[in-house]
């Protein structure tokens, strides 16, 4: 089929585990693994610069033709094989069910990179290797987001918005399985599950999940629903996983918790009104 994919092998990695988890939902196997490493700026390296101008990854090439964006990389892979469809056959569900991946793209991925960035790479990265890497990174807003967390923590205004960003998404989630539905869209696995549990696979690692969850506990059974998946399971075979107690994102997360809770109690006090909404 001439499949190739440009991506990270790390359990963090949300973006490339998107694509990760729609293979193996789609059993698709006859892929050329082309793994990178951001720490050796294999993203910024000029050969792979023709293929995603952005500098992000993942890429997936098809006969020679790059794909690019995770959501669509998703996409596209499920047209390819229509066989075991991730898509709702219905035009309209369908169209809803692309209405979660584009939440997800504008508002849950910026919001995860913080949690990621306020607990693992503050307290382990050192400065100098942060500042280093701010020297290549091309996008403006990437760029003051990263310098604000690393560099205020909790405090950083950025933090607020990601709390924001993530309890907004899950008000919608625990409104839309009120119905006792397994899924977000019904019965059907579909790729909203693939483009948000990666997501949600941060919380897990930084040990934020029981205490942001236990308001939500339709989320936090779909959650359970997804993650007993093959698809999602293998992450943890993946470097960075956080399965040891005293793993990276383990102990920078239960470090981060107290501080990131106040913050989370603050935002629902002052934003009850949207926090309330399915309550
Ligand atoms: N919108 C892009 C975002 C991709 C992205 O930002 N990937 C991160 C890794 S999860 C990356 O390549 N970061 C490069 C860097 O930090 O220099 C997508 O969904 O594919």
């Amino acid at each position: 089929m001439g499949l190739e994919l440009y991506y990270l092998e790390e359990t963090d990695s949300i973006c490339s585990n998107r694509v990760i988890i729609t293979l193996t939902e789609k059993g698709i196997t006859d892929w050329t693994a082309h793994k990178m490493l951001l720490v050796n700026r294999d993203q910024f390296q000029p050969e792979y610069l023709k293929l995603n101008p952005q500098g992000v990854v993942p890429t997936l090439i098809h006969n020679g033709r790059p794909i690019r964006e995770s959501s669509l990389i998703c996409d596209y892979l499920d047209d390819l094989r229509p066989d075991l469809p991730l898509k709702p056959t219905d035009p309209v569900e369908r169209s809803h069910m692309r209405e979660w991946v584009k939440l997800f793209d504008e508002r849950g991925f910026e919001a995860t990179a913080v949690v990621n960035f306020v607990t693992k790479f503050r307290l382990t990265v050192p400065r100098e290797v942060m500042e280093e890497r701010w020297k290549s990174v091309p996008n403006i807003d990437r760029l003051y987001r990263q310098k604000s967390v690393i560099l205020e923590g909790t405090d950083s205004p950025y933090v607020m918005r990601a709390i924001g960003a993530l309890e907004s998404i899950f008000v919608l989630m625990e409104r839309a399985l009120g119905d006792e539905r397994p899924f977000l869209m019904g019965d059907q696995f579909t790729l909203a599950e693939a483009n948000f549990a990666p997501f949600l696979k941060i919380l897990e690692m930084v040990r934020f999940m029981d205490f942001w969850l236990e308001a939500y506990p339709l989320v936090r059974a779909w959650w359970d629903r997804v993650a007993s998946r093959e698809s999602m399971r293998q992450l943890d075979d993946f470097p960075y996983n956080a399965i040891a107690e005293d793993s990276p994102h383990a102990w920078t997360g239960r470090q981060t918790a107290p501080a990131f809770e106040r913050k989370l109690q603050e935002y629902r006090e002052a934003f009850a009104h949207a926090y309330r909404s399915t309550t």
